[in-house]
């Protein structure tokens, strides 16, 4: 049912029904959309905050990007139906709204356009849908194809509904002028002070039309009539009736009646979009709405994705593992790094961590971010629990929760930045803070150490607050006292790095506070968080340690364990019997769970994390963020095939049977994969569909850095490649500090890693010196 097309760059589905909810998405830097398989489509778009064009039929709440969202018959989407004028037989494309048996199906993901192409009735309808570069508009064609072998008469229908605008004001009507439908609203509210705020926003909706159509109606009800959508009243008609809507739930359905001489077809193009007024949806046409203007925005549009190609190409023997590293696996860190998920005020972990990402994309936007965020560092030397990135943004949502984690993602993503550029004047870069202070980058990031080792109970382990990496971990410590086992290790590896970093930038005193302070967190864990074969996860506020042997229920969790071979705190003997223990309580056929077993109820001295539905999200999945984490500490630790295998497991496929499962194109990786294997093996592996995530960061410096080991320092570029058993050798092209390397790398069963140089043999595995600009040819030979 799937295959990858157009060298990796495109897959390939060819049934509506096999993973009704795969999907693709776009994005540029206004808006993102995800559309399914069968046609439903979650939009939206940033003024500043994020906000809908095309709406649920019942009032929603505004909320974060859902994981698992569902679908239903008057979900928002872009539906086409077709009828054949002369029988009254009728199919809509995609999929939805008919769900007709098609002759024909195929979705097209590709990495700036989604197409689909649909047969039935002896009629061809192909759909591409794609986004400019910097405007909020969907622009949609579409070609219908009489494949029949005799004349035919039709009409084409398409359908975007516009759902349910406002409790205020909604109304829709044609707009011959404009040419297309206008739905407008204005988006309720109750207080003055949002009158202000709000009278600005984008509060219409167009859907228009290159060529004028043949009828049209603008209300969902008087289209859908007692036909319901698979076989909408108004279709039954001739024509469409030509309503307006007053008050009434808007849609926009036009209608073209054309007839077609067999092999013959008619090409139609539309925008679909917010606006604020006439005049901007009048521009809006003139700049899009045509079939040069659309191949110019497609063609700027798949530039601005081709910006974010990444640092490396792979040919290994895992074909699909190769597509993906090399499309689409940069794509999604790029998307991260570029519009910060479209969120005004990213979590500071998650900003900190996707600008980790974007040092293998575009390191400058690296370096601004990490300036930005120290810029809002507290007089304390606390990092805020996220960071505001427009005027007026305020902390919503989970930013209102005190965590107690953001300090440590400092050094931790500096040090992926660092090494990829060694730019280490970043360090003596002076940022000043709201409060007025100015301070360097090496002042700022050493108080958010000094805040780590502050915030630390008498026994030495970190405070956890209302949660630390683990956002639902809220009720642990929210007295106090609670404290986190993860944290403790997290900040122990937070300042070993930062202390590295501070002695290879010449601060020796530095140095060796920090490292002291490593230490002293390391031996803490030892002390009071060992539980005899893996580390525990915490001690609630009524000092009761948790995620250790005795417990039913959230036994083992799976971050401990990996921040502490980061960290240091486990010992070559505890990092064998915690791998163990990880592969025989947490390990599944689609990736390492983040704990086990998940929680059935409700812990309150652990928090809302154990009331999630056991095996989603945080509560026992494949949470890959934690996954990502683990496999990264793998390869620190020369576990490259324990690493790799993990890894494999990220990405759908390539079987058919994984595909089905985990019912998810391999173009992204989700935030997670159904977990609680044992429990509920029925939905074990299934796709959450949420493609934001951190994972993507680490897992791409999991590539370069681990398996292909192609890892800079400051002095130059390491080369340290973990090739999984099986592989008799791999290639690779690396950008690194402005010069290109081609590696080809073989398994030799020599000992030791052996590389030449433009054939020449090195002494060590190491090339300093980099000449920008240069191709280096290297020949590694590896045991
Ligand atoms: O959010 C993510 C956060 O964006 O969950 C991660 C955390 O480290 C990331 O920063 C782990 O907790 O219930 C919740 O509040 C969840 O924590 C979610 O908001 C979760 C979402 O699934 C979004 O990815």
């Amino acid at each position: 049912v799937l295959r990858p097309a157009d060298a990796g760059q495109r897959y390939e589905l060819s049934s509506p029904t096999a993973m009704p909810r795969a999907a693709g998405f776009l994005w540029n830097r206004r808006m993102m959309i995800q559309v399914t398989c069968r046609g439903y489509a979650v939009a939206q778009f940033m003024q500043p905050e994020p906000a809908k064009y095309a709406h649920a039929p019942n009032l929603e709440a505004k909320t974060f990007m859902q994981p698992e969202q569902g679908y239903y018959a008057h979900h928002p989407g872009r539906f086409f139906y077709i009828k054949d004028d002369e029988t009254g037989e009728l199919f809509s494309a995609p999929y939805e709204p008919v769900r007709a048996p098609l002759a024909r199906f195929t979705f097209s993901a590709g990495k700036s356009d989604l197409g689909w192409t649909v047969e039935h009735l002896g009629i061809r309808v192909e759909l591409i849908m794609s986004l400019p570069m910097d405007d909020v508009v969907e622009l949609w064609s579409l070609r219908v194809t009489n494949v029949s072998g005799r004349p035919r008469r039709l009409s084409i229908y398409p359908y975007f509904p516009i759902g349910y605008m406002s409790w205020m004001n909604q109304s829709a009507e044609y707009r011959p002028d404009l040419g297309g439908i206008v739905a407008s609203s204005v988006t309720p509210y109750q207080k003055v002070a949002d009158y202000f705020k709000q009278k600005d926003f984008k509060d219409k909706t167009y859907f228009l039309c290159e060529r004028a159509p043949d009828s049209w109606e603008t209300a969902q009800e008087a289209f859908e009539g007692e036909g319901g959508l698979h076989a909408p009243t108004a279709l039954q008609g001739e024509t469409l009736a030509g309503g307006d809507a007053r008050y009434e739930t808007p849609a926009a359905v036009v209608q073209y009646r054309v007839a077609l001489a067999d092999g013959a077809a008619e090409d139609y193009r539309f925008l679909f979009g917010p606006a604020f007024d006439d005049a901007e949806i009048a521009a809006l046409r003139d700049r899009y709405l045509g079939e040069a203007p659309f191949a110019r925005a497609r063609a700027e549009y798949a530039d601005y994705i081709a910006q974010g190609a990444g640092c490396l190409v792979i040919d290994t023997p895992d074909a699909e593992l190769d597509n993906f590293v090399n499309h689409w696996l940069p794509r999604q860190v790029y998307y991260h790094g570029d519009v910060n998920r479209l969120t005004t005020d990213p979590q500071t972990r998650n900003y900190l961590q996707d600008n980790m990402g974007m040092t293998f994309v575009r390191p400058a936007t690296a370096r601004a971010a990490f300036l930005h965020a120290l810029s809002q560092q507290e007089a304390t030397g606390a990092m805020p629990d996220g960071i505001l990135l427009v005027d007026g943004a305020e902390l919503k949502y989970i930013n209102q929760v005190p965590h107690t984690d953001h300090c440590v993602w400092l050094p931790v993503c500096l040090k992926a930045y660092l090494d990829e550029t060694a730019d280490w004047a970043l360090l003596d870069e002076a940022v000043q803070a709201a409060d007025g202070s100015t301070l360097t980058v090496a002042q700022r990031i050493g108080r958010a150490m000094d805040w780590l080792l502050t915030e630390r109970d008498e026994r030495g382990l970190s405070f956890i607050a209302q949660g630390d990496w683990c956002d639902p971990m809220n009720m642990v410590g929210y007295k106090g006292r609670g404290v986190s086992g993860w944290l403790t290790v997290a900040a122990a590896y937070a300042l070993k790095l930062w202390g590295n970093m501070c002695a290879q930038h010449g601060d020796a005193t530095g140095a060796a506070r920090f490292h002291d302070g490593a230490r002293q967190l390391n031996d803490a864990a030892n002390r009071h968080l060992w539980d005899g074969r893996w580390f525990a996860r915490g001690i609630t506020d009524d000092g009761v340690v948790f995620g250790v042997k005795d417990d039913a229920e959230g036994r083992i969790w799976l971050n401990p364990q990996a921040w502490s071979m980061l960290s240091g705190a486990a010992s070559d003997a505890q990092r064998a019997l915690m791998l163990e223990e990880v592969e025989r309580q947490l390990h599944t056929p689609y990736g390492v769970q983040m704990f086990a077993p998940p929680y059935s109820v409700m812990r309150d001295d652990v928090g809302r994390v154990t009331q999630k539905h056991p095996g989603s999200a945080e509560n026992g999945a494949v949470y890959n963020h934690a996954a990502a984490f683990y496999i990264y500490s793998l390869y620190t630790v020369d576990e490259g095939d324990r690493a790799y295998d993990l890894l494999r497991r990220m990405i759908p496929g390539p079987g058919e049977d994984d595909y089905l499962r985990r019912g998810q194109l391999p173009i992204f990786i989700p935030n997670y994969y159904r977990g609680a294997w044992r429990e509920y093996p029925r939905t074990a592996g299934r796709s959450s569909q949420l493609f934001n995530t951190g994972t993507v960061s680490w897992i791409y410096r999991c590539v370069v850095e681990g398996l292909c080991g192609l890892h800079g320092d400051a002095e130059g570029l390491r080369i340290a490649p973990r090739l999984p058993q099986g592989w008799p050798g791999m290639h690779a092209i690396r950008q690194f500090r402005g010069a290109t390397f081609e590696v080809t790398i073989k398994r030799t069963g020599r000992e030791g890693i052996a590389v030449r140089c433009d054939g020449e043999l090195l002494a060590a595995p190491h090339i300093a010196g980099i000449e920008p600009g240069r191709r280096y040819r290297l020949d590694v030979e590896v045991p």
